[in-house]
């Protein structure tokens, strides 16, 4: 970004995050424009080499899942889809924009569902998540961005886990207002008991449901909708962080790094559309387009419906045609 690019970028967000947030933004997901990175050179990179081991086994027991994936029956490979859609919707309806943007409210039996997803998903629990995801979009793009994109597509996909922290992050996410978390029940209770509720929901339910009701060997059923999914899930869930950071257009502010990309919108049932959802973080569809790409949106929606949640979000058709107007790239397409 140059140095005008950066200004721009200040001058967007001060002009429509800040003055809109007020009004609409309950959580600290606003960009920042007041945070400078110190001078001087970087803090070493520290690598966690527990982490490296168990993210290369992970990969290479999926790659393993994939080779017995033409050896698991059909109702197996139907169960996999199932626990691909309940993790990732413990991640996007839930972890996301629920409990990071507070766009939306939600019952208490849905919470209790949502933090069981979530579980399954072993993404982090819901509070580190969600503190590491306000610090995301506040600092985006800067040493205080838990996973900054400008330090490249490999550290925004997987690297920013397998190495220490930069200070920053850790300072200014202590320095979050995180109240709504803590008052949480179901978010503090699913803290509590994170690892056991990972092992059961995210290794011994995808594998023993298989193996119980239709006979699918345990082999089969460990590595494919046990691992494979996993992984899977996890690499749809870093592409937004990398690719969504890197790749597609900006129609709605064309001075900040967070890009429209369809392809990650479809893998990560609907949270593609990351050009609109920085600009306009705390919008419940993230996504000016409701439904379209966006399995999330569908499942509030029908939350809501059920009466189940309430109060959604949502940034006037005005506002983003202004927007669009003033910051957008000419990439604008309506619908
Ligand atoms: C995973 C997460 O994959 C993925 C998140 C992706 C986010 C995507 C967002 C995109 C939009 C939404 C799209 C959803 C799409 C879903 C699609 C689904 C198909 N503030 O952490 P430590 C404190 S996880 C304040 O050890 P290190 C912390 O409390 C995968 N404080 O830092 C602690 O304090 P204390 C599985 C903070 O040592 C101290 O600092 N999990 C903050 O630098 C040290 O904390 C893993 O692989 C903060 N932000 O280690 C584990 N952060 O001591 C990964 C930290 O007082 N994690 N603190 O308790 C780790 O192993 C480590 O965190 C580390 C850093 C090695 C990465
Ligand atoms: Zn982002
Ligand atoms: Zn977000």
């Amino acid at each position: 970004m140059t140095e005008t690019e950066t200004r721009n970028h200040h001058a967007g967000k001060q002009q429509n995050g800040g003055a809109m947030a007020a009004e609409t933004s309950t959580v600290e997901d606003v960009f920042d424009d007041t945070y400078a990175e110190k001078e001087g050179p970087k803090p070493p990179r520290i690598l966690v080499w527990r982490n490296i081991l168990m993210m290369t086994l992970l990969h290479v027991a999926s790659l393993y899942g994939l080779v017995l994936l033409p050896s698991a029956s059909a109702p197996t490979l139907a169960w996999t889809v199932v626990c691909y859609l309940f993790s990732a919707l413990g991640v996007t309806a839930g972890a996301h924009r629920l409990w990071s943007h507070r766009s939306y409210k939600a019952s208490f039996p849905l919470r209790v569902f949502l933090a069981l997803a979530n579980s399954m998903a072993f993404q982090n629990d819901i509070y580190e998540w969600a503190r590491d995801h306000r610090v995301h979009h506040k600092y985006s793009e800067t040493d205080a961005d838990p996973h900054n994109a400008k330090r490249g597509f490999f550290f925004a996909h997987i690297g920013w886990l397998l190495v220490r922290k930069h200070p920053d992050v850790i300072e200014k996410g202590r320095k979050l207002e995180l109240t709504d978390l803590k008052a949480d029940k179901v978010v503090m209770f699913q803290r509590r008991h994170y690892k056991l509720s990972v092992l059961i929901l995210c290794f011994v339910v995808p594998m023993l449901v298989p193996w119980y009701f239709w006979g699918e060997s345990l082999l089969v059923a460990y590595f494919v909708p046990g691992l494979l999914r996993y992984t899977v899930m996890l690499n749809a869930t870093w592409l937004v962080n990398s690719a969504a950071h890197i790749w597609g257009n900006r129609p709605y502010d064309k001075t900040i790094n967070p890009r429209e990309n369809a392809m990650v919108a479809l893998s990560a049932i609907g949270e593609g559309f990351h050009n609109y959802h920085h600009t306009f973080p705390f919008d419940y569809a993230t996504s000016e387009f409701g439904c379209k790409l966006n399995l999330t949106t569908a499942f509030i929606d029908l939350m809501c419906f059920m009466g189940l949640a309430k109060d959604r979000k949502r940034v006037l058709k005005e506002t983003i045609a202004a927007r669009v107007q003033r910051t957008g790239d000419g990439s604008y397409k309506s619908g």
